[in-house]
């Protein structure tokens, strides 16, 4: 008799530790999702600037140049942007980042090869477009390239036009953009750039107040103590 009673109690026992640790589970789910923050990908949807006749697309039409670098998976030689001379810079303007919260980082991203086994560089930045032309913003690190198809990143946690935090106006703004420039190409060699993206860290804004969490069921308590 006794046996039974304890054992019903130690079920009871049992059920009420769920409910008091579910809720407290899903509660620091829910603060470790906005706490730890978010990214999301922001893929080319626009010429920020070019020169007519550098960074030539391929294949030659449509004439846009972001259309070749903004697939999700990288098509290599598919379709692509090259150029064959010393110091010159293309970019592009990425999607709009829409999600809200605050932007901790920018990463940005560029897949590119060089097709001869030569001293060829490759710089990638930030950039903003001044009376027609395309200035880069901060430093633009050498990113030396292969001859296959390779990923090259920079990361900023400040805007480098601005020197400031990131802000989704600034980020949105079509006179700045993500860019790429050659340097020190021998004898008219060529780099092929087939991708580009940025990603975007943030951490979303307040979230909703979840509801229900540690509801406790008044069965649960008896002389304010709950059993
Ligand atoms: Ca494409
Ligand atoms: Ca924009
Ligand atoms: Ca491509």
């Amino acid at each position: 008799m006794e046996e039974g009673r304890r054992k019903k109690e130690k079920e009871r026992w049992r059920r009420q530790k769920g409910r008091i640790y579910f809720p407290i589970l899903f509660f620091l789910l829910c603060l470790g999702l906005s706490v730890y923050g978010a990214s999301v990908e922001k893929r080319p949807v626009s010429d920020c600037y070019y020169s007519t006749n550098h960074w030539f697309p391929y294949p030659a039409n449509p004439a846009y140049r972001y259309q070749k670098i903004d697939e999700a998976t990288p098509n290599n030689d598919t379709d692509y942007v090259h150029e064959a001379n010393d110091g010159y810079l293309y970019a592009f303007n990425p999607q709009d980042f829409t999600e809200g919260g605050a932007i901790d980082s920018v990463k940005l991203i560029w897949v590119y090869r060089k097709t001869v086994d030569d001293e060829t560089e490759v710089f990638i930045g930030r950039g903003y477009v001044e009376e027609s032309f395309f200035n880069q913003c901060g430093i633009w690190p050498t990113k030396l390239p292969d001859l296959s198809y390779g990923i090259y990143s920079i990361s900023w946690s400040q805007d480098p036009c601005t020197g400031q935090n990131w802000t989704s106006a600034g980020l949105n703004n079509d006179n700045y953009g993500f860019g790429i420039k050659t340097g020190a190409l021998l004898g008219g060699n060529e780099v092929r750039a087939t991708q580009a993206y940025i990603v975007v860290y943030y951490t979303p804004g307040t979230q909703p107040e979840p509801k229900g969490i540690i509801e406790i069921d008044p069965g649960m308590v008896e002389g304010g103590i709950i059993r």
